[in-house]
């Protein structure tokens, strides 16, 4: 039986529905931009090899698990191959940074983060009038992993996407979605989404892929990496494709706009965002902060050996990496944004609104 939190009338829904579709199509990158990303990645590659050529460039993130956004950054990461010819690894970052400069692209290093990052920008040219930035880690294992999952979840059902894009770009005009400033990363909201359609709404649209019921004989490939995580999830593409075609991955049929209802309902009333942590990873999805010991700030040293701060005032674990709050970004303006702007949002979605107002005020530019 489905439980629908609220019943908004069928003329409600309608006008919904309408906002839904456009503001998803506004969401969805042009294949122009993605051709365009894909030629940066080119570029960089080469670059990239000419500072070392052992290093192998791997794209990770939206543009892979298919959660791109307009304007979504290329997430890419250098990844040593080793070689006794190549240079010392930790000399590549700086030289990089240098390469690219040399060759007309903004690069700039940040060493303050938890793991050292070079951002990037490619400057509008005529021809194409909007900058395009990416990213390139230097030791990121697991994000891999991560992408590679959250892509698995999209093909698990055609809605998880549509509703990622729309919460995104909600997210980015109402100045939520910086974790450079205090607010969530894109990662963060992925997983609120997943949460939701994993646990919260009923019947659930997803399955949980990190404990999907497997025969006992089915060897289970790879449990643990190098680094003692757990990363085992399923990851048969040709049955998951095979049960969605035959409609018996979900008995779920509510469509977008009941879903975006149950899921701004949810984060502004609902979820404990002060005793709770989001673990899309555990049955049931939720852990207490008491219990996992996420109460106190810690101050930890990177990689690059920058001091980085892990606050619990948001918690979002990190389904691999479980040690690691993908929320730590937040401060405590920055959380009481988040829930501010999820009740304003659940508020305005049940104002019964005509579709001109609804659009101009949901997705008004913070
Ligand atoms: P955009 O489309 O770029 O906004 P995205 O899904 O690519 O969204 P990000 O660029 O924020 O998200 O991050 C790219 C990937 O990096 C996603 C995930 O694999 C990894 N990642 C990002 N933030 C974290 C985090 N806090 N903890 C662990 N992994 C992260
Ligand atoms: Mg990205």
């Amino acid at each position: 039986q489905q439980q629908q939190p609220y019943q908004p009338s069928p003329q409600e829904l309608a006008v919904l529905a309408e906002v839904v579709i456009e503001q998803i199509a506004l969401a969805t990158p042009s294949a122009e931009e993605l051709e365009r990303k894909t030629k940066l990645r080119e570029r960089l590659r080469k670059l990239c090899t000419n500072v070392s050529p052992t290093a192998e460039l791997e794209a990770f993130g939206s543009l892979v698990s298919g959660f791109a956004t307009v304007g979504s950054d290329l997430d890419l990461v250098l990844v040593d191959k080793g070689g006794s010819t190549n240079r010392p690894f930790f000399e590549v970052p700086l030289l990089l940074e240098q390469e690219l400069k040399d060759n007309g692209l903004e690069a700039q290093l940040l060493a303050k983060t938890r793991v050292p990052i070079l951002k990037i920008k490619q400057p509008a040219t005529e021809e194409y009038p909007k900058e395009v930035a990416a990213d390139i880690g230097f030791a990121n294992p697991l994000a891999i992993r991560n992408t590679d999952m959250l892509s698995m979840y999209s093909k698990c059902d055609p809605r998880v996407i549509d509703m990622v894009r729309f919460i995104k770009r909600w997210a980015k005009r109402r100045k939520i979605n910086n974790p450079y400033k205090g607010t969530l990363s894109s990662y963060g909201y992925v997983l609120m989404v997943l949460h939701y359609l994993i646990n919260i709404v009923e019947p659930p649209v997803l399955p949980n892929l990190q404990l999907y019921p497997i025969p006992a004989e089915t060897p289970k490939d790879e449990i643990t990496t190098e680094e003692g995580h757990n990363v085992w999830y399923y990851k048969d593409v040709a049955e998951i494709q095979r049960r969605v075609a035959e409609g018996t991955m979900t008995t779920n049929t509510m469509d977008l706009p009941l879903l975006l209802l149950g899921f701004f309902e949810f984060y502004a009333y609902r979820f404990g965002w002060v005793k709770d942590i989001i673990s899309i990873r555990t049955k049931g999805g939720l852990i207490s902060k008491v219990d996992k010991g996420w109460t106190v700030v810690a101050v930890r040293v990177g990689k690059c050996e920058a001091e980085y701060k892990d606050r619990y005032l948001f918690a979002i674990e990190d389904p691999f990496e479980t040690n690691h709050n993908v929320s730590r970004t937040c401060n405590i303006y920055g959380v009481r944004k988040i829930r501010d702007e999820f009740k304003r949002a659940n508020r305005i979605m049940r104002m019964r609104e005509g579709v001109g107002a609804l659009r101009y005020k949901l997705f008004e530019e913070a």
